[in-house]
């Protein structure tokens, strides 16, 4: 056991280097409050190691003294996962950031945890070859990050979530252990799938240190439109018309009037179509060579279901910078942190959850500004609230997260649970349920050091709210 604080922190910068253990209030700003800006907590000292080895030393001299650790890749994540709330060690995976190899013939990219996802595509594609994983957030996110949420994204219709792309992993368990299952099969199916088990964990169960990844081949030939629909309806009969014409679906993405004109606003753009719908679809398809054909014979024969659309040839960036402003321009425009709700439900849902969503709103909420945009071929909306003051976020919460419930949906479609949604994880997931996740905690975690106070089996958070965790770490 290791007497104090000062101790520790000794510990730790001599297995990494005193550079690399940050404990200074200004340098460790930026690793104990999430993007939002709305989760902050406090830190013991942020240790940034540099390969797998230090990994495995840092773990084990936390477990010793008994210092409960958060890993973090480039804190992007949504839900307050990431940061630590009452003085838990950061552990920041951005050093390992190697690019170890990229197996053209077998299409798989071996990586370190640190590597942001734009440097991944950018060495993944000079093989021609693609990660089928993107996100407006790619500079900044990492490959661990994205594991250990199960990131989604814009690609998912296609190629799956990150959990599908996931070949194998070397991870650290809490007491030091290195897990290595590190085989670039496709097919593999001995015992468990435990790099399938860490995708989605949110730092619970292990620290990824390196990944192994699927790759893809990009479409040679893809087409962006941008359309103007009256309902959602539209939209997906829009989506339905251009797949049942032979095109293949790459991404599509569902925007409303006010949203449009928040990003117009903060990015200071034109508007995109000349007719002003309630929503805008936009819609990326690949297909052979005539893909630009079959795409404006769809959209002429959708006359009268389509109010105006433009089409751009992909990489469709003028297009692409609409949906992908869409999380700055709330941000920068909400008077208090937004409150983020990704959210899903079946597609026939989509349309009744969000009519009933804005009326609620309108009666119990009325200050409050709903701007919904996101993936609607996955069923995924993400709800953002804006102008939610600090005393209406848990009641504005459950309203919304209780009608995603009552619309057959999932209180968490890709962002994860963190912080932001832990009191109503019960929403979610039943008894049963709640109760092998906690086991499936204990047995790789028994002390309870990862990332604690997220997910079943943590120490609080099934009785603390995060307001009151919050309380405490003001006190
Ligand atoms: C996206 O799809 C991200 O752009 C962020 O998942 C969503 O800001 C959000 O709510
Ligand atoms: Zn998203």
């Amino acid at each position: 056991m290791i007497a104090s604080t000062t101790t520790l922190v000794d510990e730790l910068a001599r297995i990494v280097g005193p550079a690399h253990v940050l404990t200074d209030r200004d340098t460790v700003a930026g690793y104990v409050t999430d993007w939002t800006g709305h989760w902050h907590g406090a830190t013991t000292a942020v240790v940034r190691p540099a390969d797998t080895g230090q990994v495995s030393a840092v773990l084990a001299c936390c477990h010793r003294a008994g210092v409960a650790v958060v890993p973090q890749g480039g804190n992007t994540g949504l839900v307050g996962g990431s940061v630590p709330m009452r003085g838990e060690v950061v552990l920041s995976t951005t050093r390992l950031a190697v690019i170890e190899e990229i197996d053209e013939v077998g299409r798989t990219l071996a990586a370190g945890a640190g590597v942001t996802i734009a440097q991944a595509q950018q060495a993944v594609r000079e093989y021609g070859l693609d990660l089928g994983i993107d996100l407006a957030s790619r500079d900044s996110a990492t490959l661990g990050g994205i594991v250990s949420t199960n990131a989604g994204g814009v690609r998912m219709i296609k190629y799956g979530n990150t959990r599908s792309r996931l070949l194998g992993v070397e991870a650290v368990l809490s007491d030091g252990r290195v897990l290595s299952r590190w085989k670039a099969l496709t097919k593999d199916n001995v015992g468990y799938d435990l790099p399938g088990l860490l995708a989605g964990a949110e730092g619970t169960l292990a620290v990824v240190t390196r990944v192994l990844m699927r790759l893809v081949v990009p479409a040679a030939h893809t087409q962006v439109v941008m359309a103007g629909v009256e309902s959602v309806g539209a939209g997906l009969e829009l989506i339905h018309r251009l797949e049942r014409a032979g095109l293949t679906l790459e991404a599509a993405e569902l925007m409303t009037r006010a949203g449009i004109g928040l990003v117009r606003k903060h990015r200071h753009l034109r508007p995109p179509l000349d007719a002003d719908a309630p929503f805008d679809v936009l819609v990326e398809v690949s297909g052979p060579t005539q893909a630009q054909s079959l795409l404006l014979g769809v959209l002429a024969e959708a006359e009268g279901m389509v109010q105006g659309a433009v089409v751009e040839t992909g990489p469709a960036t003028k297009l692409w910078q609409y949906r992908e402003s869409h999380t700055e321009s709330v941000s920068a425009e909400s008077s208090t942190p937004p409150v983020k709700l990704d959210i899903a439900t079946p597609l026939r849902e989509i349309e009744p959850f969000l009519e009933a969503l804005t009326a609620g709103l309108a009666i119990s909420f009325p200050g409050v500004t709903p701007i919904c945009f996101g993936h609607i071929a996955d069923g995924n909306i993400h709800v953002n609230l804006l102008d939610v003051t600090g005393d209406q976020r848990d009641a504005v919460t459950d309203f919304v997260l209780r009608l995603v419930t009552q619309h057959d949906g999932s209180i968490s479609a890709e962002h994860g649970v963190g912080r932001a949604k832990a009191r109503w994880i019960t929403l979610g997931r039943s008894d049963v349920d709640l109760d092998l996740m906690a086991s499936i905690r204990t047995a790789l975690d028994p002390a309870g050091m990862l990332n604690p106070h997220i997910l079943p089996g943590s120490s609080d958070s099934e009785t603390n709210s995060p307001i009151e965790l919050e309380r405490e770490v003001a006190r």
